[in-house]
């Protein structure tokens, strides 16, 4: 296992690694999962207001865990790197039929072909198929977690910076569980968002905060660290990552600041930071963009992290 240091809370200076009518669309033979969801989108079954969408959370309990981020700073790549991991060390993870009505073909038809998607190597083409999605993790028949991955747009919109959260996001905000945010950031040259964006974003951080219930958690997840030089070989320069987040997105662990006076000199920030990379994408000669997982180093120290913030 390659000696890679990762995670941390920002306290650390340096952290150690330490059916209903539709029913005969599912009832034929399955189709290739593209175009399964082609057939049900040619249909317009797509819900295009996100303030129309309705989701339900069964149960009051769980841990919710929220991959919070941008448009393409790859929240589905890293729910398909997180699943691939877990799988491997015996978990259980599946799609939550329940969390979109019936009446929703798309979602039944993504959670149908979850496992394919999960496990192919194209799993890069595939994302905009997993764009909306609430997984359970489970190991020896316990849910542990659900994981919910959705649109970026729906976080921050970078043309809305100001927008509201669409009315589903505020009910998961509401929602009793706890919830462990993932709130991503990724390097100014991979970032889709210009520099005022990622101003505003960190405004959007903010204000996700005030709404945070008391036991809800916060990791701040610096995604594609691979295209940074804070690696070398082994070792991530967590400091150098620090400084480069707080430099590029002004503000954004103002809001986790702890001001307890006597904490504060262990724990400046309430909430951790860790670096993360889902893998390495190569294009094909036919522009087909393939997936190769990034080492389990990086899931394994994220997956440590949310199960540490889930307990306490
Ligand atoms: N170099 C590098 N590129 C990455 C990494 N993770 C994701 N990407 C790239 O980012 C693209 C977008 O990833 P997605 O997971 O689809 O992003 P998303 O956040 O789900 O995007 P939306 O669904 O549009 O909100 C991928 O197709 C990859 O090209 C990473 O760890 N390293
Ligand atoms: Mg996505």
């Amino acid at each position: 296992m390659p000696d890679i240091k990762l995670g941390g809370n920002l306290s650390q200076t340096e952290s150690t690694p330490t059916e209903e009518n539709d029913s005969h669309i599912f009832q034929e033979e399955a189709l290739p999962v593209e175009e399964e969801l082609k057939t049900e989108t040619d249909d317009n079954l797509i819900e295009e207001d996100p303030n129309k969408i309705v989701v339900t959370i069964s149960d009051n309990k769980t841990p919710l865990v929220v991959l919070f981020g941008p448009p393409a700073c790859g929240k589905t790549m890293s729910l398909i790197r997180l699943a691939r991991y877990l799988r491997c060390k015996n978990y259980v993870i599946q799609p939550d039929e329940s969390f979109r009505p019936s009446s929703d073909p798309q979602y039944k038809a993504i959670c149908k072909n979850f496992d394919s998607m999960i496990d192919n190597p194209d799993a890069a083409n595939s994302t905009s198929r997993i764009s909306f999605m609430l997984a359970s993790v489970l190991y020896k028949g316990n849910t542990l977690c659900k994981i919910l991955e959705a649109p970026g747009e729906h976080y921050f919109d970078y043309k809305h910076p100001e927008a509201e959260f669409p009315r589903y996001v505020q009910t998961i905000i509401n929602q009793p569980n706890r919830k462990i945010w993932l709130i991503m950031v990724e390097p100014v040259n991979t970032n889709i968002i210009e520099y005022n964006s990622r101003i505003q974003y960190a405004r959007k951080i903010s204000k996700l905060k005030k709404r945070l219930l008391p036991r809800d958690k916060v990791i701040f997840v610096f995604n594609k660290i691979d295209t940074t030089e804070f690696v070398s070989g082994t070792s991530i320069n967590y400091r150098a990552t620090r400084e480069e987040t707080k430099n590029q997105y002004p503000n954004i662990f103002t809001p986790f600041e702890n001001m307890n006076p006597i904490t504060k000199w262990w724990r400046p920030f309430n909430c951790d930071f860790v670096a993360f990379q889902t893998g390495n994408y190569t294009e094909t000669f036919d522009g087909t963009l393939t997936f190769t997982p990034s080492s389990d180093i990086y899931p394994k120290r994220l997956w440590e992290l949310i199960l540490k913030r889930i307990r306490g």
